[in-house]
């Protein structure tokens, strides 16, 4: 989505139970495994942003932005008093309000160019990543569940294991996947990844000759499926046999080595403030995978 028409909610309170002020530091809440999210953490975390983390369960967090009044997804992020909910969004304001560190190129051309291509790949990539990531995941149990549910364990683990086949259910119900979505999905990639390389430029970068927004973008975008090992959270589906096809197309684009690479330079160590009560919601209620 195109920075400025994404939906902010002004002067909200911050949500109950997080004991922080949504006025000191950031709280994003996030998905641990989700590219979105991880496009949001990833911009907090190069800016050296102090900040808290509310992971949700996939699912539950659709309420949970409800509840905000900011839409349907995740990331969320609460700063300044105001509640931003969406990914291109929350990079604008961190730039406004922490302008070291920044990820907007200074010229007003490769500005342009950076936001653009951001925007591209947002609508273009992140959701048909996305569905081909779980696609593949989605015949193994054990392999979705450590991605997505990184936190469960012990008999709540063995409970999400017997509820499994509806967990898939609703994960190809709430993502539409099927073999026509797969195959469109499939096709996009491939187009996203000619983009790429029509845009990459001698520097390796995809603006100019350092790392900006577009680059931090598209690399989180696919992270999923590259599994870089950078990565802040889980990733049981690195080197993963049933996500080769979905590697072996962003290979044909260099952008498995690409993705390495910037993740090996530019993800840096987590800015997150720990310690802070686990995630509570501002929604009570059992979750509801995907
Ligand atoms: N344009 C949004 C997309 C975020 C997004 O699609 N988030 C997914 C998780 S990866 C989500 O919350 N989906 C729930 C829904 O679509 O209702 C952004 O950039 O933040």
């Amino acid at each position: 989505m195109q920075a400025g028409i994404s939906t902010v909610s002004r002067g909200r309170a911050p949500a109950a139970g997080t004991g922080v002020s949504a006025n000191s530091v950031p709280v994003l809440w996030h998905l641990k495994v989700s590219n979105y999210n991880e496009k949001a953490r990833w911009a907090l975390d190069y800016k050296a942003i102090p900040h808290v983390r509310r992971a949700e369960i996939p699912g539950r967090h659709v309420a949970v932005a409800k509840r905000f009044g900011t839409g349907t997804t995740f990331p969320v992020m609460q700063l300044d008093g105001e509640t931003i909910g969406d990914s291109t969004a929350i990079i604008a304001a961190l730039e406004r309000r922490y302008p070291d560190r920044p990820l907007y190129p200074s010229d007003p051309d490769e500005r342009r160019r950076a936001l653009e291509l951001e925007d591209f790949f947002d609508e273009e990539l992140g959701p048909y990543a996305r569905t081909l990531v779980v696609h593949h995941m989605l015949p193994d149990a054990g392999l979705t569940l450590g991605a997505f549910f990184p936190d469960l364990r012990g008999p709540r683990r063995v409970v999400a294991r017997a509820m499994f086949p509806g967990i898939r259910r609703r994960f190809v119900s709430s993502l539409g996947i099927s073999a026509e979505s797969v195959e469109r999905a499939f096709a996009k990639v491939r187009a996203a990844g000619e983009r790429f390389r029509s845009e990459v430029q001698p520097s390796g970068y995809l603006v100019g000759d350092r790392f900006t927004v577009a680059d931090l973008t598209l690399a989180a975008l696919i992270a999923p499926a590259v599994a870089p090992e950078q990565f802040p959270y889980p990733q049981p589906q690195r080197d993963h046999p049933r996500l080769a096809p979905v590697r072996e197309v962003l290979d044909e684009y260099g952008l498995i080595e690409w993705t390495r690479n910037l993740y090996a330079f530019h993800r840096g160590p987590s800015a997150e403030i720990r310690g802070t009560p686990a995630a509570a919601g501002p929604v009570s209620g059992a979750g509801a995978p995907a």
